[in-house]
């Protein structure tokens, strides 16, 4: 539920098919510069932290990067940062990835533990080695290395623990359930329309240890072409990384389509691909174009994402859908 009365203002109109104000998913011919769209209604705090930075100046890698970190530090967030849900050997083990538009650079990390900003961490890799992903042990460490902020973790003894554990009772991975995810995606047009973004999550609650989501890998949770836009996923990463998901939604972008169709094209193709019920996919994606013009989509009901301009910050409603959208036999053509 929209938690301010100027959030649900805000979804009510777009459920009622009105336009929020300062804000429409059609054609704009002055593009609104800068421009942020994230996942979900805690992206808002972000958003309004990336469009200060912006404001006084700052890079929209800059905008990325301390816009996220506002939401790795809530520690009421069970999600994203270091608060987030723990793999199934009681260990938080964070994705986070970053990509600046101009010059089409990438940094990520994976499966990265005790890190306060896996997306210093990523930037980091991105701007300061000649890789685009480091995982576990050896992104932690070069993350201590360039300074962030660390918290001591010793789960080499939980992780035995739970290996033990395993073997004694064959324990099988944790079904996934609502409210055990979510994931901060973050698009930035800059007023010059470079265009940046970036993810971070903890991922999958109960996750297996080791596993790797969608969100660090560059064109399934975040993908950027300067050219075009950007599109970022949440969701069940397996279901995006198995379809390059947000490259898709981008490489719709390309070919002519409003981000708001583009991301829902993306999941009625993934929808008729998939042999999982278009509901089963759980996944939601949000884009912007060079142009200004945003979008998102979900499965099911859809999903929540937040806006952010100069003249208001809200929180809509995306669009979704549902196996009946796709028909038995992904009859939708979409
Ligand atoms: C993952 N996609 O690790 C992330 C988590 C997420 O909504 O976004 N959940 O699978």
């Amino acid at each position: 539920m929209p938690s301010t009365r100027r959030q649900f203002l805000a979804t009510s109109s777009i459920a009622l098919g009105a336009t929020a104000p300062g804000l429409c998913t059609s054609d704009a011919p002055n593009p609104t510069r800068p421009l942020i769209v994230s996942t979900w209604p805690f992206g808002k705090a972000s958003n309004d932290e990336a469009l200060r930075v912006l404001t006084k100046g700052g890079s929209i890698l800059d905008a990325v990067e301390h816009g996220i970190k506002v939401t790795e530090l809530d520690t009421k967030n069970r999600s994203v940062g270091i608060s987030g849900s723990p793999n199934a050997a009681g260990v938080v083990q964070q994705d986070a990835c970053i990509m600046h538009g101009p010059g089409h650079q990438a940094g990520s990390v994976a499966a990265i533990e005790g890190i306060i900003h896996p997306i210093s961490a990523a930037r980091r890799v991105m701007e300061k080695t000649p890789h685009v992903m480091l995982v576990g042990d050896g992104a932690r460490m070069f993350a201590i290395e360039e300074g962030l902020k660390s918290i001591d973790v010793d789960s080499s003894k939980l992780h035995e623990a739970w290996r033990k554990e395993r073997a004694s009772k064959k324990q099988a991975v944790q079904k996934r359930s609502k409210g055990d995810h979510d994931t901060i995606a973050l698009l930035v047009l800059g007023s010059d329309g470079n265009i940046a973004g970036g993810c971070s999550t903890s991922g999958w609650g109960g996750k297996l240890p080791g596993r790797v989501g969608d969100s660090p890998i560059i064109g399934s949770g975040l993908y950027i072409d300067n050219e075009v836009g950007a599109a970022g996923a949440t969701g069940l990463g397996e279901n995006v990384m198995r379809h390059c998901a947000s490259f898709m939604v981008v490489d719709f972008m390309r070919q002519g389509l409003h981000p708001q169709e583009a991301c829902l094209r993306a999941i009625h193709r993934i929808s008729r691909i998939d042999p999982l019920a278009t509901e089963d996919l759980a996944i939601n994606f949000v884009a912007l174009d060079k142009k200004g013009r945003y979008g998102a989509a979900g499965t099911g009901t859809g999903f929540k994402y937040s806006v952010t301009t100069k003249s208001s910050s809200v929180v809509l409603q995306s669009p979704g859908v549902t196996s009946k959208d796709i028909g038995p036999e992904g009859g939708n053509r979409k």
